[in-house]
């Protein structure tokens, strides 16, 4: 049986330092709006969506730093999310924003929720898990930085897939399925969605967390930049034309890839285009389906909107023939990837030793 449901990636052209955010939250209104004109239920935005991409800027002042972030323990109470909380609701539709937040005991971490307007509550919060970059700057001026590390925490509330009810009438519950979710009643409940942040999707980890949960759609808000020859290979492009093709092109590699593996459905918002940083931000925002195709994205790299109708029963090919991960995959192989984090190689040979054959 079909399980339609209709989505959309809301693309944030450029926003700059000096833009207020009740400036960017006007836009993000227009944007919900006409997603909902088009007949979204869900509307994916970018990371940290209300304020530039500020980790590309050294601030040392507390005060100018404390202003890129939502505070509290509340966080439909800040003054900035409860105004698109609030129209969320109005309209009926389910958002996913990023922004940056500082927890009540001063921690920051790059943050998104999930907040369904028909039940007017968050239903999920997740954490940036792989925070990219340095702390220090890199000492040549000229050089691109990306201060994550000295302004977030990695996060701490893991890859935790939710369940969204309201968007799928004919969804099984737990009154009428008649007992726990089993082997023949998987894809039967509401959808199934995990949530990450930017360089998380470049980390099969983040995914197959989400995939061993069952994930239908996973939602990603990213600042990606075009050019950033200090923080990635420099084997690669030498200019910002090229860069911005190569960086498009890993965007979509990952998302295709890991979409694919896990058989679910992605949807991806930029944040874009050319703000005060020193070369612009990709565009790219699409929405990707189970089998690694893109069915729809983002012609420019301004402010706009990207839908499209899934039907998350195809994602059921994948989750019980190819990546059926019940059947094929081997855990007892996988030891190393819990246990170890970075890089062991094996021991050197030595001159007198024969090669293995
Ligand atoms: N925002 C964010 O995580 N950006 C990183 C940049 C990596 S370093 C160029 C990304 O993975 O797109």
């Amino acid at each position: 049986m079909a399980r339609k449901i209709v989505v959309a990636a809301a693309q944030l052209g450029a926003v700059h330092i000096d833009t207020p955010r009740k400036a960017v939250i006007d836009r993000m209104l227009v944007l919900m709006k006409e997603a909902v004109s088009k007949g979204a239920q869900l509307v994916v935005f970018p990371e940290t969506a209300l304020t530039t991409f500020f980790p590309r800027f050294l601030i040392d002042d507390k005060e100018v730093l404390d202003s890129f972030f939502e505070h509290g323990a509340d966080l439909t109470q800040s003054p900035n999310l409860k105004i698109l909380l609030d129209e969320a609701h109005r309209l009926d539709v389910d958002i996913s924003v990023g922004f940056a937040e500082r927890t009540p005991e001063g921690k920051g971490f790059n943050t998104c929720i999930y907040y369904s307007g028909s039940q007017s509550r968050i239903l999920s919060k997740y954490r940036k898990t792989h925070v990219p970059g340095t702390f220090e700057p890199f000492p040549n001026p000229d050089a691109i930085n990306q201060l994550e590390k000295r302004y977030f925490e990695p996060g701490n509330l893991g890859f935790k897939a939710f369940r969204v009810p309201g968007l799928l009438p004919d969804a099984l519950k737990k009154e009428t399925a008649g007992g726990p979710p089993s082997r023949e009643l998987e894809g039967k409940g509401d959808p199934i969605m995990g949530m990450m942040i930017c360089n998380d999707r470049r980390w099969p980890e983040s995914w197959r967390c989400y995939g061993l949960q069952g994930v239908e759609v996973v939602m990603v808000g990213y600042n990606t930049p075009s050019f950033s020859p200090d923080l990635v290979s420099s084997l690669g492009p030498k200019n910002e034309v090229d860069g911005e093709k190569e960086a498009l092109y890993h965007h979509q590699l990952v998302l295709k890839a890991n979409s694919y593996m896990n058989s679910c459905f992605s949807i991806a918002a930029a944040r874009a285009g050319r703000d005060d940083g020193k070369y612009p931000l990709i565009g790219g925002s699409c929405i990707v389906d189970s089998e690694g195709h893109i069915r729809a994205e983002s012609k420019t790299t301004d402010d706009e909107v990207v839908v499209a109708e899934i039907d998350l029963e195809e994602a059921r090919q994948g989750k019980e023939k190819l990546f059926d991960f019940h059947r094929h995959r081997r855990i007892e192989a996988y030891g190393i990837i819990p246990s170890q984090t970075g890089v062991v190689e094996p021991p050197f040979l030595s001159q007198k030793e024969e090669l293995p054959n």
